[in-house]
């Protein structure tokens, strides 16, 4: 099973969108196995985008993810990381697919609403740089017979 961090951004918390993007991720079949609300610092801003420093973006990416509180979670499944990443929809909301996450409910890059690592060393990283390992909650779901054969 593959584990993935989610964050819903400031745009998502500020435009009242945490509900339904949490009932995607659980409507397609992923499995939450950590959640907590939280204000990201510069400093764990700054180490979550540490491979885009010196970018042109870079300075208002960390403005941006340290500019509200978002909603952090750690979503569990086959493939996990590519299915939330399906989800999601492409990184340019302008040109996501209609029926994902960006391509629904945003219009451009630079407020794309959700995160989701993209890759198992980014999401290894990501998820120690937000939870400890006592905040992910190991449990048996009864539906998953019926998610996956
Ligand atoms: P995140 O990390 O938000 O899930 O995005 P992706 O994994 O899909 O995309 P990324 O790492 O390439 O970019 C991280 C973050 O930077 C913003 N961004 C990116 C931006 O504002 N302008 C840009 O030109 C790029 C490439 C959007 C996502």
């Amino acid at each position: 099973m593959e584990q993935t961090l989610v964050l819903v951004k400031p745009d998502g918390v500020q435009r009242g969108l945490v509900g339904q993007i949490i009932t995607r991720l659980e409507r397609r079949g992923l499995k939450l196995i950590g959640m907590k609300f939280m204000q990201v610092t510069r400093e764990l801003a700054a180490s979550h985008y540490e491979a885009h420093v010196g970018k042109p973006f870079y300075e208002g990416l960390v403005d941006y993810i340290t500019s509200s509180p978002v909603v952090a979670m750690v979503w569990e499944g086959k493939d996990g990381i590519q299915v939330v990443r399906t989800t999601m929809g492409a990184t340019n909301a302008a040109v996501a697919a209609p029926g994902t996450i960006r391509g629904d409910f945003a219009v451009e890059i630079g407020r794309n609403l959700v995160h989701g690592s993209d890759g198992p060393e980014s999401a290894a990283r990501e998820i120690g740089l937000f939870f400890a390992s006592d905040e992910l909650v190991n449990w048996p779901r009864e539906a998953d017979r019926w998610i996956r054969e």
